[in-house]
This record gives C-alpha cells, sequence and structure tokens, in this order.
C-alpha cells in the first residue's frame, strides 16, 4: 500500500509541504523525547557548545543564555551517531516511504538535526530555503521534521509559504556574508503569505528543498523538539561538502544505488556556501 493517497501527492505538489499525524509509534516518541531529556540534563553541566562532530565542530549548541538553572540546549548535530532510536526512525519511519513515493523509488539520506525550543529561549529562525544551504545537481530533496512535542501556533512552529518551492531561490548573501536567510524584503512578504504547521507529537512535516520557511521564538511554557532529517533522490549529488556532517551521509534509506546523476533541466544558481555558514548562528536560518 502507498504511504501517501493521490490526494496528499498532489498538495505536497502544490504546496511544497504536508503534514502527516500518527507517524511515529508512541512507544518510540516517548523513547525519542526521555533521550532527549537526558541530553538537556546533561546540557545543564555545560557553558558553552559542547560535544563534537565529524568536521569538528560542537555537537551539541547552547544558546546564549543558557544555565545549570536554565537549559537553553537548542541544537544537536546529527543524533543519530549517538543514538540506535533516532538512527532507526530517520531509516525506518513511514514518513521516509513517502519521501521515496515523492522523489524515489531511490532515496539517500543527506543529514539529520534536533533543533529545540524550550520555554523562554529566544531562537527565532529567519526565512530561508534549504537549498542555498546545500546545493545538489537537482532539486528532489525532502526535509522531514518530525515532532517530538506537541507543535502549537504559540510554541514556535514551523512555518513555509505555500508554493513558494515553484518559485524562484532568493539571495541568502547579502552584504557579502552568507547569512542564512532571505532578504529583509522578501522576508516581508514571506511573513504575509505563511502559514504555520502545527500538530500532536508524533506527526511529520514534509517540506520541499525549496520551500521559503522560518519560525518564531517559543512564547510558552511547554518545549517544542524536532527531529529533522534531510534526503534526497539517490540521482541527486551534493556540490559541496555537507553542512552537517555524518558518517551516514548517502546511505541508501529506500530502493537502491543507481550511481547515476541526473542535473536539473531548469536554471539554478549555485551560490558559494561557506562550509557550516550560519549553522550555528542565532537568528539566521539554519538549513
Ligand atoms: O526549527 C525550526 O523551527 C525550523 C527549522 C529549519 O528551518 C531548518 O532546519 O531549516
Amino acid at each position: 500500500m502507498s504511504a501517501l493517497s493521490a490526494d496528499q501527492v498532489d498538495r505536497f505538489r502544490r504546496d511544497g509541504y504536508l503534514l502527516l499525524e500518527n507517524v511515529i509509534p508512541p512507544e518510540q516518541l516517548t523513547r525519542l523525547a526521555s533521550e532527549f531529556e537526558q541530553w538537556k540534563e546533561e546540557s545543564r553541566a555545560h557553558s558553552e557548545p559542547y560535544g563534537v562532530t565529524q568536521d569538528g565542530r560542537p555537537r551539541f549548541d547552547i544558546e546564549p543564555g543558557h544555565s545549570r538553572t536554565h537549559p537553553a540546549l537548542r541544537r544537536i548535530a546529527s543524533p543519530i551517531e549517538l543514538s540506535d532510536t533516532y538512527l532507526d526512525v530517520m531509516r525506518s519511519s513511514v514518513a521516509v516511504d513517502a519521501v521515496a513515493q515523492l522523489i524515489g523509488p531511490n532515496v539517500a539520506f543527506n543529514h539529520c538535526k534536533v533543533n529545540s525550543k524550550l520555554p523562554g529561549t529566544a531562537t527565532e529562525v529567519r526565512f530561508h530555503q534549504d537549498f542555498l544551504f546545500e546545493p545538489h545537481t537537482n532539486d528532489d530533496m525532502i526535509a522531514v521534521l518530525f515532532f517530538i512535542d506537541d507543535v502549537t501556533r504559540a510554541n514556535g512552529p514551523l512555518e513555509v509559504v505555500p508554493g513558494s518551492h515553484r518559485g524562484p531561490l532568493h539571495e541568502h548573501w547579502h552584504d557579502g556574508v552568507f547569512t542564512g536567510a532571505v532578504g529583509r524584503d522578501v522576508e516581508d512578504r514571506a511573513r504575509a503569505a505563511a502559514v504555520s504547521c502545527p500538530g500532536p507529537a508524533g506527526s511529520a512535516c514534509l517540506m520541499h528543498g525549496r520551500t521559503l520557511h522560518g519560525s518564531k521564538s517559543n512564547l510558552t511554557g511547554e518545549t517544542r523538539t524536532l527531529f529533522i532529517c534531510a534526503y534526497r533522490s539517490e540521482d541527486c549529488r551534493p556540490l559541496q561538502v555537507s553542512h552537517v556532517p555524518s558518517r551516514y551521509e548517502g546511505e541508501i534509506v529506500r530502493g537502491e544505488r543507481t550511481n547515476r546523476v541526473r542535473c536539473s533541466d531548469s536554471e539554478m544558481a549555485f551560490p558559494e556556501v561557506p562550509t557550516g555558514a550560519s549553522f550555528f548562528g542565532q537568528q539566521a536560518g539554519q538549513g
């Protein structure tokens, strides 16, 4: 049986995103949440970003203002290298079957991270398009945002501009610097057109790599944590080193390896993006 109905496929193609509920089974959801809780507790002992990823940058990122009594762990790069639970979700979720239906049949894993907004933290993500952080030979790329907590309109939900994946790629360089975000004029228009994507814990939002998106800070006393996994069609190849490196990068998660490369028919700008640019920036988009 297909993971998505014909109507869901049409909606994804039209809007560039699709919310699916009940994607993570309850037991797995409990494990994801309790492992995140453990990482949050460990973060109390640190006053600087810590841990180390494949390329030597810190794995755990904390917001300015983080303290033992007020933990503000906001990002974990590639948690699948620390946790079999997260690795299993990245490989085995029905959301990956949905990705295969949309851009498959052959699908490779790109990268993943946890993005958390703990109560009383300021992290906001400016509007951006993921493709600009990770230029590829074509744009068959989908990020799956798994909801570890309930995501409400007030706790900093993902906001997307429906249909923007069919529009242009916008400049993310401003005054000679890669800011990880679109310019203020594009952002104003994006904000006016954006819709938010709330949903219960256990849901997943599938988002096309060109879709304009961002999110505001969490104004509530409830944590909002997402586990974000990015996938690509197997014939879609990275044009630069991943900004969130992983030893699983390129693993075939559905279908098979063909070693074919397909280049986009359309004209696309491939900007030069410094490795890791803005990944740890507070206000910029995160790709
Ligand atoms: O955590 C969020 O709210 C947004 C995440 C995002 O924009 C991204 O990872 O590209």
